[in-house]
């Protein structure tokens, strides 16, 4: 089995821990291989009814793509390197046919608050099959962590400029921000599509950069942190958008100030030039 100690974790850097905080996720390539992934659905496909929670006891390989080194290193540069596994999982087995969900956030997770400038808890989705954009992949609404909504009022709503419809390959783990608004889209191919779900929590709050984090290479981000295209909201929210990806990074960093040096933005060429 991969175990993933602290030392052989593969943290994200500084651009990616911003890409997260700009967009609430990222996709992990594992390198688990075809073997492993189609022993997992081979696995899946002989369950004779879904584990609920058991699905790790069912299924003890599914340890290996969780604590593999890029997935550890993802989920603990995210949520501390003291983070944990949550007791509540899911299989997902989408067969053909099945329609789409409506945008949504989970329930539950030990939390209830939702965390517009935190990253309290992320679901992990590990995807055994590619999953092509016929077959039901997961589809998801980049930077909207930063603008938790109620499931209630979420659905009405349809398709969104920006949503991304994430086609992935076998082996890849989506690693979600708690309250990035999601839902699984409809399987109209012949193939059944898995997804199993996993949450993950923060266990204590950060003191210091719990990612690969060098300082210069930070300073280097801030604009994009600041300024970078994320949610699908109005200019009247942009304000409120980077003061929330500024709090959020404070909140990872701990005692490590956002690097934040004054630049003139608006200094450059006349609109139209
Ligand atoms: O089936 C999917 O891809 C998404 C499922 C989902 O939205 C969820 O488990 O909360």
């Amino acid at each position: 089995m991969t175990s993933a100690t602290t030392s052989d974790r593969v943290l994200l850097n500084d651009e990616q821990l911003v890409d997260f905080i700009i967009n609430g996720y990222t996709i992990v390539e594992t390198d688990l291989g075809d073997e492993f992934n189609r022993g997992v659905f081979d696995q899946l496909e002989a369950l004779p009814e879904n584990p609920g929670d058991g699905i790790l006891e069912a299924i003890p390989a599914l340890n290996d793509v969780y604590s593999h080194p890029k997935v550890a290193g993802t989920l603990a540069s995210i949520l501390g390197s003291d983070y944990y596994m949550y007791q509540h999982r899911h299989c997902h087995r989408n067969m053909p046919g099945t329609p789409s969900q409506m945008w949504h956030l989970d329930g539950g997770a030990g939390t209830t608050e939702r965390s517009p400038d935190h990253v309290q808890a992320v679901l992990a989705m590990y995807y055994p099959q590619d999953v092509e954009s016929n077959m039901g992949p997961t589809a998801l609404i980049p930077g909207t962590h930063l603008f938790p909504s109620s499931t209630d009022r979420m659905a009405s709503y349809g398709n969104f400029k920006n949503q991304v419809i994430a086609t992935v390959n076998a082996g890849s783990v989506l690693i979600v921000h708690y309250d990035v608004w999601h839902a699984g889209t409809a399987n109209s191919s012949d193939n059944v599509r898995y997804m199993i779900k996993f949450l993950f929590n923060r266990a204590s709050e950060s003191t210091k950069p719990s990612w690969d984090y060098d300082p210069a290479a930070a300073a280097a981000q801030a604009p994009r942190l600041q300024l970078g295209k994320g949610a699908p909201v109005t200019r009247a929210l942009a304000g409120l958008e980077k003061n929330r990806r500024i709090a959020m990074w404070n909140n990872l960093a701990g005692d490590v100030d956002f690097p934040d040096e004054y630049w003139d933005q608006w200094k450059g060429p006349w609109p139209g030039h």
